[in-house]
C-alpha cells in the first residue's frame, strides 16, 4: 500500500507516513472533491482535462481551490518526479480543511491539497477475460440530489453498489438511474455494441468521464456512435458491453445477472478500442519532469520530509 509520495498542504512525504487531521471536514462529511490520473511510460494522461474537471467539482460545491491552477499543475509534476515512478496513479484531493465539528462548511478554516502518488490495480487479468456484473439494488444519485460531476469524496453510493457485486460473487455492479435506465458502474461509464454500432449512455446521471471521451474519439471515423439512454434489457441483448475509467480502463464485460453478453467472450469492437487506448496513452501525454535534469519544476512549498 505505502508505495509513492505524497504532498500535503506544501510538504512531501513518503506514502505510509503522509497525514492529515481527524478534524479536516473531507473525513468528517466527505467534504471535498477529487481526481483519478493515470500516468504510463512517464507520461501523465489528459493531465489538463483532469485539473479542469478538479477545478469544476470544486466550483461546484463552492469550494475555492487553496492553490492556482498553474501551481498545483506543478504540485502535481513534482509530485509524479519525486515518486520516480514511470507508470501509476494520481489522487490530487481538496478537503473543506480542518475545522470545528458540525457540518457547516464556514467552520473549516482553509481549504486543504492533497496530492497521492502511487499505483493502482484494479481488473488485472479480467481485462483479457471479461467481468461478469450485477445491476445494484441501489439506483445512482439523481442530478436533483447531487450533480453526477462532482466528484466528491463521499462515495458510498457506489461503494455500497460495489459491494453488492462482491457479496454476489461478480465482479462490478451496474447502477440504474430513477427511471430504470442505466447510469454507470461502480466507477466507470458504460458502452454497448450492436450491429457495429457504439451506444454510450449519456452523462445526466454519470460523471463525464475522460476515458469515456477518449473512447468516443477513438471511435470517430471507425464506429457510429450514438449516445442515448438505454435501459438494462438493451444491455442484455448486445452484442459487447464495456466498460471506461481511468482505474478500470477498457474493461469487457461478458457476463450480467447470470446472462452471457454475446459469445461470452470479448468482442472485436471492444478489443480494437482497448488496444488503441492502450496505445494512445503509452504514447500521449504530459511528460514527468526529471529531476534534476533542469527541466523539473521549482521546488514547491515548505521543505521536504524525504
Ligand atoms: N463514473 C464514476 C462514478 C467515476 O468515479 C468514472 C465514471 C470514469 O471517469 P474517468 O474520467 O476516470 O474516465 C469514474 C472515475 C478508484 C478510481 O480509485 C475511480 C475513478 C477513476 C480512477 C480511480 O477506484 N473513477
Amino acid at each position: 500500500m505505502a508505495e509513492g509520495i505524497v504532498y500535503v498542504d506544501g510538504e512531501y512525504f513518503p506514502a505510509d507516513q503522509a497525514k492529515i487531521s481527524v478534524f479536516d471536514h473531507g473525513l468528517l462529511y466527505g467534504d471535498g472533491v477529487f481526481e483519478g490520473i493515470r500516468f504510463y511510460n512517464g507520461r501523465i494522461f489528459k493531465l489538463d482535462r483532469h485539473i479542469d474537471r478538479m477545478y469544476q467539482s470544486a466550483q461546484l460545491i463552492g469550494l475555492t481551490p487553496p492553490v492556482p491552477r498553474a501551481k498545483f499543475r506543478e504540485i502535481i509534476l513534482e509530485t509524479t518526479a519525486r515518486s520516480g515512478l514511470v507508470d501509476g496513479y494520481l489522487r490530487p484531493l481538496f478537503t473543506r480543511g480542518m475545522g470545528d465539528l458540525g457540518l457547516d462548511p464556514r467552520k473549516a478554516r482553509a481549504p486543504s491539497v492533497v496530492v497521492i502518488c502511487s499505483t493502482i490495480s484494479l481488473y488485472g487479468k479480467k481485462h483479457e477475460t471479461g467481468l461478469s456484473a450485477i445491476v445494484a439494488t441501489l439506483r445512482r444519485t439523481p442530478p436533483e440530489s447531487l450533480n453526477p460531476n462532482v466528484k466528491s469524496l463521499n462515495y458510498l453510493n457506489n461503494i455500497l453498489a460495489k459491494s453488492e457485486a462482491n457479496a454476489r460473487g461478480a465482479d462490478e455492479a451496474i447502477l440504474l438511474d430513477l427511471h430504470g435506465n442505466v447510469a454507470e458502474a461502480s466507477a466507470d461509464n458504460i458502452f454497448a455494441v450492436r450491429g457495429g454500432t457504439v451506444y454510450a449512455a449519456p452523462t445526466t446521471n454519470s460523471l463525464v468521464g475522460i476515458t469515456r471521451e477518449t473512447i468516443l474519439e477513438l471511435c470517430d471515423g471507425r464506429y457510429p456512435v450514438k449516445v442515448e439512454p438505454f435501459p438494462v434489457d438493451f444491455l442484455y441483448g448486445s452484442e459487447e458491453v464495456f466498460i471506461t475509467g481511468t482505474g478500470g480502463e477498457v474493461a469487457p464485460v461478458v457476463e450480467i445477472e447470470g446472462r452471457r453478453i454475446g459469445d461470452g467472450r470479448p468482442g472485436p469492437v471492444t478489443r480494437d478500442l482497448q488496444k488503441r487506448y492502450f496505445e494512445l496513452v503509452r504514447s500521449t501525454g504530459t511528460p514527468i519532469p526529471s529531476r534534476g535534469s533542469g527541466n523539473a519544476p521549482q521546488a514547491v512549498g515548505a521543505p521536504t520530509a524525504t
